[in-house]
């Protein structure tokens, strides 16, 4: 089933495994994740109540044991809300037999309450947009500190591990096609000279923690005047992790003119005036939480991350679009040239912050 087409009679057959529910008003595709499929859904329970959720197909080739994924998304959940964190928790509603996800037809769904009166972006509009997401996410990890990252599962190894990607893309260019080498040559090339830099970025000793691992601004739900942060959303990644992982999303995320899906590389530039936003942001949600080395690693951690995210997307392109759902025949050959030119401008300006270039 594609991410847009869903039959409402599908969705109450899956719905009834987890709720009462006596039928669907309102479905909808939401756009935007590249990887699992996502609906809104607003149903009516056999009493006559009305629930708005989201209904989710999980990519199970990516997560291949999403029973794992639930368990961490679910821990983590009762750590935040038996804290005085003040923005929403995205817990799990759990089947009528008490489990997390329910599979039929090789498919695999769950259920989440939806949040409403609210928005989501994919660029920070102003510095204090960027200001207050990087605090959500500070404050994440912050009351998140005190859980032993070592419980949860590793859900995707070497998630977030440069030697792996570069490794990845080794092979994707020995088995793809011709037409598709030759299109990446120039970008490929550039990108090759920089490869030491997600090396060197591997072997930085910070301490491990729970990471988000995808602490991009479109996973923040904002209020409805789109100003004040509501809930951090889509959970899959949280693994043991380092603090860069995160500042490294957000700063890849929001200190940039555009989105990761601006197809003009012309466009694609760093606005470190949004970084200095991002920074104190982060630090502030923090409110000490942090290691002095990983306070040095900061500015590294955009860099890192946006070269990484390059070559993520460029790796996919030469397989053939196999890991990041697309819309049209070259956008991940250019989504991974806006990261390579964010990359660029972003080591520019942050130069003499850098602890490895
Ligand atoms: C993927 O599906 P989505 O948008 O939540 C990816 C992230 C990337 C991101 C790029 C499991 O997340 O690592 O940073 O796209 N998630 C996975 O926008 O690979
Ligand atoms: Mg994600």
């Amino acid at each position: 089933m594609s991410n847009s087409r869903m039959k409402q009679a599908t969705a109450i057959q899956i719905l009834q495994q987890f709720l009462d529910v006596a039928g669907v008003e309102g479905l909808a595709p939401l756009s935007g994740g590249h990887i699992n499929s996502t609906f809104r859904v607003d149903a009516v329970l056999a009493g006559g109540r009305r629930e708005k959720l989201i209904l989710q197909k999980i990519n199970t080739h990516i997560f291949k044991k999403p029973e794992r994924v639930m368990e961490n998304i679910a821990a983590t959940a009762r750590h935040l809300s038996g804290k005085d964190y003040k923005l929403k928790v995205m817990s799990p509603v759990p089947t009528l037999n008490g489990s997390l996800l329910y599979s039929e037809n090789s498919e695999t769904w769950r259920l989440f309450p939806f949040f409403g009166n609210t928005t989501c972006f994919f660029t920070a509009k102003d510095d204090e947009t960027a200001h207050r997401t990087a605090w959500a996410f500070g404050n994440f990890m912050a009351k998140l500190g005190d859980f032993d990252a070592k419980k949860l599962h590793i859900t995707i190894p070497d998630f977030h591990n440069g030697i792996l990607r570069i490794k990845q893309l080794d092979a994707a260019i020995k088995e793809a096609k011709k037409d598709r080498l030759a299109q990446a040559g120039e970008l490929l090339k550039g990108i090759t000279e920089h490869l030491v830099y997600l090396k060197k970025m591997d072997s930085l000793p910070l301490p491990l923690r729970v990471a988000h691992h995808d602490a991009k601004i479109s996973n923040v739900l904002f209020d409805e005047e789109g100003k004040k942060p509501v809930a951090i959303v889509d959970l899959d990644t949280i693994m043991p992790g380092r603090m860069i992982s995160d500042f490294g999303d957000l700063v890849r995320s929001m200190a940039c003119t555009v989105s990761e899906e601006e197809e003009d590389p012309g466009k694609v530039a760093f606005v470190p005036a949004r970084y200095e936003a991002l920074e104190v942001g982060f630090l502030e949600g923090l409110s000490g939480a942090i290691a002095m080395k990983e306070k040095k690693a900061l500015p590294a951690a955009g860099p890192w991350l946006t070269l990484m995210q390059s070559v993520r997307f460029l790796t996919d392109f030469l397989r053939g679009d196999v890991y990041y759902r697309v819309r049209y025949e070259h956008q991940n050959y250019h989504r991974a040239r806006n990261q390579f030119v964010l990359f660029l401008s972003m080591k520019r300006h942050l130069a003499d912050r850098l602890i490895v270039c």
